[in-house]
């Protein structure tokens, strides 16, 4: 390990056990031994439990994929999860977030999703900063069918499907982002779990569309860049003199580098940001919700004819 990391608020967690136990799940969590989902399952339930938001404020919402998989695992009691169309995930959580900004949303979906499957959803996302905290899980493949390569794969890595590896180079996640002029960009590491916690805090209290990339190990499939890969290259933003999270072209050149070294923290935050309902100049001075606004209506004199 290359770097200190920061001591995590464990006497705050302690204090508030019983709303992390809440989180906590019975259910068997099937990933693979050594799988980043683990921690980055731990670290979005501490910092949750952290930024005081109880299982009933939060709205989950889970791509397909392995990362998925844990729709039903977290939130246990009285949580509420949500779990999409594969590369769908983001617009269903931005409209659930946009009818109630009461609670808070969370997103979560792989690269593979994201990055193939589903990027116009992301690209506007981000152009229309929605206020909900989005989390990529890029383990660098296709998972759950099986270690197929995605747009992160690493040029000439051989996958699953094609065993010669793929000619394109892979898509830099953040670098991706923050050419779209984003409202908050940060990239944290699956098995560092009190440093994501820290970063995932920072997206949950951004208002705006907030975008997280863990670096996801997957010793099954991914077995270019295994752990001890990841530790030796870390840098955290905050532990590099000088370093302006403010400062758009200073965020890009950081993000750009993966190989030498790769930094990690939040890249890029405008702490002045306007969410997509704060700037609709038709609700403005608007105090409630749509879902408030919503109105029974009976259809059935509609489609009487057509029963
Ligand atoms: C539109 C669509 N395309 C393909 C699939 C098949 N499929 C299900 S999971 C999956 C791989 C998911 O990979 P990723 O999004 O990277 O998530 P991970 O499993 O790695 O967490 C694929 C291709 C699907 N369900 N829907």
């Amino acid at each position: 390990m290359s770097y200190q990391n920061p001591i995590p608020d464990y006497q705050l967690l302690a204090d508030r056990k019983q709303e992390y136990m809440k989180y906590e799940s019975s259910q068997k969590l099937t990933w693979c031994e050594g799988c980043g989902n683990f921690g980055i399952q731990k670290a979005l339930e501490r910092a949750l439990v952290l930024e005081g938001i109880t299982t009933n404020n939060v709205l989950m919402c889970f791509d397909i994929g392995c990362h998925g998989n844990g729709s039903d695992k977290i939130a246990g009691i009285g949580g509420y999860t949500l779990h999409g169309l594969h590369g769908r995930i983001i617009s269903a959580a931005a409209g659930a977030a946009l009818a109630n900004p009461r609670i808070k949303v969370v997103a979560e979906a792989g690269d593979g999703g994201t990055f193939s499957e589903g990027p116009g959803h992301l690209i506007h996302a981000v152009r229309s900063n929605y206020p909900m905290l989005f989390i990529l899980h890029n383990n660098e493949n296709y998972g759950l069918t099986t270690g197929q390569a995605s747009a992160m794969t690493r040029k000439g890595y051989p996958m699953n499907g094609s065993p010669d590896g793929v000619g394109a180079e892979p898509i830099n996640a953040c670098d991706f982002v923050l050419g779209l002029k984003p409202s908050f960009v940060a990239r944290a590491f699956s098995n560092d779990v009190s440093h994501m916690t820290d970063v995932l805090r920072a997206g949950l209290r951004h208002n705006g569309f907030a975008f997280v990339e863990v670096l996801q190990t997957c010793p099954t499939y991914n077995k270019a860049t295994p752990e001890p890969w990841y530790w030796d290259k870390l840098r955290p933003v905050d532990q590099i003199k000088g370093y302006d999270a403010s400062n758009l072209k200073m965020a890009r050149e950081a993000a750009q580098d993966m190989d030498k070294e790769i930094k990690v923290g939040v890249l890029y935050q405008d702490k002045n940001s306007v969410n997509f309902l704060e700037r609709l100049p038709g609700r403005k001075g608007i105090k409630t919700a749509l879902v408030d606004e919503v109105k029974a209506f009976d259809i059935a004199k509609l489609i009487g004819p057509y029963r």
